[in-house]
């Protein structure tokens, strides 16, 4: 609020150990709350140089307060703050890439951790490889000394450090996408060997990209945040992240370069992430994609309020029970009917106001590993997951760009245009469908020509667009 004095650092900044491109919310929430309070029982250099790779507005929200934020906990007994002070500089990518690449670059530098989301590694979400034809792409490989995307900066960067013998490194993913060590690793080399394969092989060598699972729900921060954290604290904090109290990091124990105590706050370190990822991604990433879709098209503004509809919820829970569950394997230490109730309050928790439509976004990145393994993998033990299909075409009905009053959706995905133009074309349910399962970035051929998958769909968009979301889900019988 205008009123009142804005945040600004008390304590000195720590050495900077870390960079980390996508200072959004999420990071705030969760990668830099941890390394504070790693740092603070711990020690170690390990602050954080935070990237954005398009816009100032992080940069402008912190820089003012000297990188310090304020995390809030929506704690069932109401809001706990902190302000967090491991981020010591924002940098704008697009403003000066030369000094996002010697921050990389630096040797003190022994971590750069990615929040980029799915489509920051302009890769096919199909195949997992980078997009030699991604405008992004093709524009880093003309100017390499002047990049825009992720995979660029880090290939420029690698290429300083091995000149300058800067040390090894570790890049950690921590975006909700299968094997993310494998496949930033993947994007990193395909986009070196395009460029100098001798890179690529040393960066295969020397660079370490260890898998993780990142799990805590962080709403887009909201004006009503900020208010009511200045009226609590006394102060504003245009920057401040508000999340839920659960949090869960699983990662692969394989860092070249060292690490923050990462293991003394909680942080669950194992030789092979695959099982929690899996389990993530399907349970959690996967119900809340159904939610947001259907409850969208219901009229829902938030997860919260969708799951307050019974129907809502036990949808979710035969999805769980029937659909999702027998096709993840048990990660040890879980207990996975536990996990998924855990899941259920955490979704009906009302602090938490995450937005259908927040979540909505970028289906076209998220659907293959939240939602379409789970239906091949099905498909390929003889069943058919009703339920997931009928997500699907939620989806297809939410990309057709009109929802069930009739009012435009302000649908977010790179490949929006697209998608309407093919649903525009398209008459009738079945060619509708066809028209979107033809998106082979989306889906893996087997599966778009997959007879009763494609009907149990069609049939499903069918009945959304004679019934509705509400009263479809409310009908629901597998
Ligand atoms: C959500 C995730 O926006 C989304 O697509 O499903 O951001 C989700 O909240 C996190 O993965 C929870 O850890």
């Amino acid at each position: 609020m205008p009123d009142k004095p804005r945040l600004s650092r008390t304590a000195p900044a720590p050495k900077v150990g870390i960079v980390h491109l996508g200072p959004g919310a999420f990071f705030r929430a969760f990668n830099a709350v941890y390394t504070d309070e790693a740092m603070a029982l711990s020690g170690g250099d390990w602050g954080i140089t935070a990237v954005s790779l398009r816009s100032a507005t992080a940069r402008d929200q912190l820089e003012p307060q000297g990188g310090t934020y304020t995390s809030v906990t929506l704690a069932p007994d109401g809001e706990r703050d902190k302000v967090i002070g491991a981020i010591t500089q924002v940098l704008v990518a697009p403003d000066d890439p030369e000094a996002v690449i010697s921050a990389i670059a630096d040797p003190a530098v022994r971590i750069v951790s990615l929040t980029i989301t799915e489509k920051g590694y302009c890769h096919s979400p199909a195949t997992g490889r980078l997009r030699l034809d991604h405008p992004d792409v093709v524009h880093d490989l003309a100017h390499p000394e002047a990049p825009r995307s992720a995979p660029g900066f880090l290939v420029a960067a690698l290429a300083r450090r091995r000149d300058s013998g800067a040390g090894p490194l570790t890049v950690l993913s921590c975006d909700n996408l299968p094997s993310n060590g494998a496949l930033a690793r993947g994007v990193v080399l395909d986009f070196a060997r395009a460029l100098d394969p001798d890179l690529a092989d040393w960066i295969a060598e020397e660079i370490s990209f260890p898998a993780t699972m990142v799990d805590r729900i962080t709403p887009a921060t909201t004006a009503d945040d900020v208010a009511r954290l200045a009226d609590r604290a006394g102060y504003d904090d245009p920057g401040c992240v508000a999340h839920e109290q659960f949090r869960q990091w699983v990662i692969e124990d394989n860092f070249v370069a060292g690490r923050p105590a990462w293991d003394s706050v909680g942080v669950q370190f194992v030789a092979s992430v695959e099982a929690h990822e899996t389990m993530k991604l399907r349970c959690l990433n996967g119900t809340h994609s159904a939610l947001a879709y259907l409850g969208y098209l219901g009229g829902y503004e938030t997860i919260s309020e969708t799951v307050s509809d019974p129907a809502f919820a036990a949808f979710c829970e035969h999805l769980w029970a029937q659909e999702i569950l027998p096709t993840v394997e048990r990660p040890e230490g879980e207990d996975l009917k536990a996990y998924c109730q855990t899941l259920l309050a955490r979704y009906r928790d009302p602090s938490i106001r995450h937005r259908t439509w927040q979540i909505a976004m970028d289906g076209s990145q998220k659907l293959p590993q939240r939602i379409l393994g789970t239906i091949a993998d099905t498909r390929a033990a003889g069943g058919m997951p009703e339920g997931l299909c009928l997500v699907v075409a939620a989806w297809m009905r939410y990309v057709g760009g009109v929802d069930e009053t009739g009012a435009p959706i302000d649908v977010r995905d790179p490949l929006a245009a697209r998608l309407k133009a093919a649903s525009d074309a398209a008459d009738g349910a079945e060619a509708t469908v066809a028209a979107l399962l033809a998106f082979d970035e989306i889906f893996a051929p087997e599966l778009a020509a997959d007879a009763p998958f494609r009907d149990a769909v069609s049939a499903a968009f069918a009945r959304l667009e004679k019934d509705g979301a509400r009263a479809t889900v409310t009908a629901f019988k597998p």
